[in-house]
């Protein structure tokens, strides 16, 4: 991939020093880079323990049902199986999906199994066995009756009057949680005074994160009735407090690890019917279980976007401002609440801003269906929300003949309005990104020309433009906490809760802690992923790594420098205040020769009887806001309808870039995703019977790395947070939001056509074709 990075740093870093930076803001190598390019890297899937058992799902076959007999006899006679689980034999304890105090609203809707399913392909019984192979076919050995229930499929189905209730506890009417009203302003004045009403229904399909790492997890108890769960999670702390609840143990008594993971994209936050099955089964053998979901199963067990429709309304002056809001969106969760809850409450709120408006009336609701369950995913309800209005926006523009980017930089969100979560606005970001692209792509008064027709291929140029928190906040409160240890020789080590899912979120905190410290980068390592061990992490989703325990390590950093500047200090006979560090070498200014290494300083010396310096740094963040305008260019085969995305130009600002390598890997895999959900990918049930259809990499069709176009990465660090490290912000969901409205308003620059549905497939564009040229 031709990434052109382009750190565009400003001169003065955020306390108005010059951003003399000797770690931060460069593409080091990576820590976890040779450990897995070499295949060396220990992800749970490679434990093998001593006396280790296989532990596979049944899984039903019928969307909605109860369970009336359930007969596990037969696989229990099976040579080599060791237990058998099913709604008999497990603890009834309702509990959260989504480990998840996000929203108030949350509700427990979930046994580990219960007496009745509630879509295609959920758990009903669970084996442990000496192979795979054996726990399999112990799985087809099991007698399950069932009494088929209504289901419902699709989000007004569900919501008619005398629907079937998928759930009995919640608010009813198969609400998730209660409508999410956002009122501001009138609109009824604002739709008064609009020169032009534009109004339509959108709508969003079912992509699913994919990560490359099947769930899987390891569950050993030990003789004193200890749990040690190894699982690929981004939530140890979260699954470690369920787990204790569910099976009645003190915290102590619960051990979560997890080192490397394949991704996660904010699905692998949600604590997962395996997870309490493996607990269980290792519990009833006294013997360690794996379980490991085959990819079949990580489509059917794992979590999806919500799939959503929404419907939005919109007035505007001649002049492109905004004068009223109106929307409903309403998300499909599937058969589990899950993360519903927040991704409503995020999706609908972020209709108040990235284009201002001060008259909004936004309704969001969340609701059962009988389908595979939604969860979180990379942009967190906003991918539906901004797809509906940046499409709108770009509508506006031809009916108002004003050119979309010019309509969009009018209009763009700055420094001091009202975000989505009350807040006041830090910095002018959106403008900045707006404003660089156009320049960057040659944007003018109008798009960039178009490449002539070329046989069946039409062009044509889109942008689309985003915002996300870099923190949940104030859905819920996040904190970051870091511990920094010096060593005796003057190296540091930094634990840490937050998990690794494969963005390289740790080298990043090891560059903060190096900076802080004046140390190489080589010289802080960082232990994390053992919930006995490091503090306690809220999970690693949100955006928020780099930004909040970010901003902790660098607390916890300077703590430590305090503590060694004073006793190299006393070492130089120089006051503290005059002593600078950089690659472990503390001098005192404007005397060089007057010096001392870090190792010199921490060993041990007359009147320093111990190296043991401790820093410990917390961080609770306020909400902070990344942007970015993504410009693309696209060609449409109006004879095949195929859409070719030919060239990305993403702008992003997060405040300060502290790993440019990896801040661009994060943009180029949302860029690919986001492709992929536009274009693409859709995981698809039968909306008849709730029938799992392409659950597999065959049919779920990723773009790859061959498919993948130019992309010219821009970073600005033109508003810094005065909260995060060095004025970072984060970048982890932010990519994937902007990348399909840019796609569909450049295939309606190419052709003509609006698609308000993503993904927009072939047959979809050639039907279109046909009815504009019959
Ligand atoms: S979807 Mo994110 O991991 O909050």
């Amino acid at each position: 991939m031709n990434a052109r990075v382009q750190a565009e740093a400003q001169a003065l870093g955020q306390r108005g020093e010059p951003a003399d930076h000797a770690v931060v803001g460069k593409s080091v190598k990576r820590r976890d880079l040779l450990d897995k390019v070499t295949g060396n890297a220990v992800y749970v899937g490679d434990l093998k323990l001593p006396g280790m058992l296989y532990g596979k799902t049944l899984r039903s076959h019928v969307a909605h049902a109860r369970i009336v007999r359930i007969d596990a006899s037969r696989a229990l006679a099976l040579p080599g199986v060791k237990a058998v689980l099913t709604h008999e034999n497990v603890p009834r304890v309702l509990h959260y999906g989504s480990p998840h105090p996000r929203s108030v609203s949350c509700t427990k809707d979930q046994y580990i199994l219960d007496t009745r399913v509630r879509y295609w392909g959920e758990g009903v019984a669970a084996v442990a066995a000496v192979s795979e192979e054996i726990a399999e076919q112990a799985l087809e050995l099991i007698e399950v009756e069932y009494e088929p229930l209504p289901a419902v499929f699709d989000t007004d189905a569900a919501l008619e009057p005398g629907a079937p209730p998928i759930h009995d506890v919640g608010p009813g009417g198969n609400l998730v949680l209660p409508p999410v009203r956002v009122q501001r302003g009138d609109v009824a004045r604002g739709f008064a005074e609009a020169d032009l009403i534009v109004e339509g229904e959108y709508r969003t399909g079912r992509p699913t994160p994919a990560y490359m790492e099947p769930n899987v997890c390891v569950a050993q108890w030990d003789g004193n009735g200890k749990l040690t769960m190894w699982s690929s999670t981004q939530t140890a702390f979260m699954v470690r407090g369920i787990l204790a609840e569910v099976l009645g143990l003190p915290l102590n008594q619960v051990r979560v690890l997890v080192d490397h993971m394949g991704g996660g994209f904010g699905a692998k936050q949600d604590l997962f019917q395996h997870e309490f099955l493996c607990a269980l089964l290792a519990r009833h053998t006294r013997k360690p279980v794996k379980m490991e979901f085959t990819r079949k199963e990580t489509f059917l067990g794992g979590r999806s976007r919500h799939p959503c429709r929404i419907w939005l309304k919109q007035g505007f002056k001649r002049d492109g401002t905004i004068t009223a809001r109106q929307a409903k969106l309403v998300y499909d969760s599937g058969a589990y609440g899950s993360h519903g809850p927040g991704v409503t409450t995020v999706g609908t709120t972020s209709l108040t801003s990235l284009y201002r408006c001060e008259n909004v009336d936004l309704e969001g609701l969340c609701v059962y269906t009988n389908n595979p369950i939604a969860g979180a995913y990379r942009g967190y309800g906003v991918v539906q929300a901004y797809w509906a209005l940046d499409l709108q926006i770009d509508e506006a523009a031809e009916r108002l003949g004003l050119d979309p980017a010019a309509l969009k930089l009018k209009n763009a969100v700055r420094e001091g309005d009202v975000a989505p979560s009350g807040h006041p606005l830090v910095g002018h970001g959106l403008e900045d990104c707006i404003r660089r692209g156009m320049a960057e792509v040659g944007w003018g008064a109008a798009r960039p020309a178009k490449r002539p027709p070329n046989g069946p291929l039409r062009y044509g140029w889109g942008l689309g433009c985003e915002m996300h928190g870099s923190s949940a906040y104030p859905g819920i409160k996040e904190q970051g906490n870091a511990i920094v240890k010096m060593n005796e020789d003057g190296s540091a080590t930094l634990l840490t809760g937050a998990a690794g899912l494969g963005t390289g979120a740790h080298t990043a905190l090891a560059q903060i802690v190096a900076e802080e410290l004046g140390l190489r980068f080589e010289d802080v390592s960082v232990m994390h992923g053992d919930t006995d061990v490091v503090p306690w992490d809220i999970g690693a989703f949100a955006s928020h790594t780099t930004f909040m325990v970010g901003r902790a390590a660098q607390i916890a950093a300077q703590q430590v420098k305090a503590q060694m500047l004073e006793r190299a200090a006393r070492r130089l006979e120089a006051p503290v205040a005059e002593l600078r560090v950089r690659d472990g070498v503390v001098t005192v200014a404007g005397d060089p020769q007057r010096s001392v290494t870090v190792r010199e300083v921490m060993q041990p010396a007359r009147g320093i009887p111990s190296a043991h310096i401790v820093g410990h740094g917390s961080y609770t963040p306020t909400k902070s806001y990344s942007f970015a305008a993504h410009f693309v260019e696209v060609a449409v085969d109006t004879e095949t309808g195929q859409i070719e995305v030919l060239q990305v130009v993403p702008v992003h600002e997060f405040g300060k870039v502290i790993h440019p390598v990896a801040a661009s890997g994060q943009i180029e895999g949302g860029i690919q995703q986001g492709i992929g959900h536009t274009l693409t990918e859709d995981y698809v049930v039968d909306p008849k019977t709730g029938r799992s259809l392409n659950a597999s990499f065959v049919d779920y069709k990723m773009p790859l790395a061959m498919d993948m176009p130019p992309i010219r990465t821009i970073m600005l660090e033109s508003a810094p947070d005065p909260g995060g490290p060095y004025g970072a912000k984060g970048i982890g969901e932010d990519p994937i939001i902007a990348i399909g409205p840019a796609i569909a308003n450049a295939v309606h620059d190419a052709i003509g056509v609006r698609f308000r549905a993503f993904p927009i497939t072939p047959e979809k564009v050639l039907q279109a074709l046909a009815e504009v040229n019959p």
